[in-house]
C-alpha cells in the first residue's frame, strides 16, 4: 500500500528584533552649532552629515536621525537629549517604534 503520509520539514529562523528610529526634534532655541556637536559625538557623524540632519530638522520640524534596536535608540536619544539639558537647552531626541514592514520571503 502506497505510503499516503505528509512529511513536513520545517526551518528555524531567527526573528528580527524590532526597530527603532531615533527622531530629532526642532526647537527655536538650541544653537544650530550645539546640534551638529551632539549629532557627531552621540551618533558618530561626519560635519556634513550632521549639518544635514540639523537642517532637515530645523525646515521640517523634525527628522529621522537613525534607526536601532529599542534598548540602543532609547539609550542614544537619552543620553543626546541630557547632553542639551546638561547645557539647559530643550534640544529633544525621542525614540519611536517603526513600523514592521512585512518581508516577501
Ligand atoms: N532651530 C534652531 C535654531 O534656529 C536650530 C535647531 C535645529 C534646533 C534642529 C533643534 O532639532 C533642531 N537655532
Amino acid at each position: 500500500m502506497a505510503d499516503t503520509s505528509i512529511r513536513t520539514r520545517s526551518k528555524t529562523r531567527t526573528a528580527r528584533p524590532p526597530l527603532y528610529k531615533v527622531m530629532l526634534v526642532n526647537d527655536d532655541f538650541t544653537p544650530r552649532e550645539f546640534v551638529v556637536r551632539v549629532l557627531k559625538a552621540e551618533f558618530r557623524m561626519s560635519e556634513e552629515q550632521a549639518s544635514r540632519v540639523m537642517i532637515t530638522a530645523h525646515t521640517k520640524g523634525s527628522c529621522v536621525v537613525a534607526v536601532f534596536t529599542r534598548e540602543i535608540a532609547e539609550d542614544k536619544a537619552k543620553r543626546a537629549t541630557d547632553m542639551a539639558r546638561g547645557e539647559g537647552y530643550p534640544l529633544l531626541f525621542t525614540p519611536s517604534p517603526r513600523p514592521e514592514v512585512s518581508r516577501c520571503r
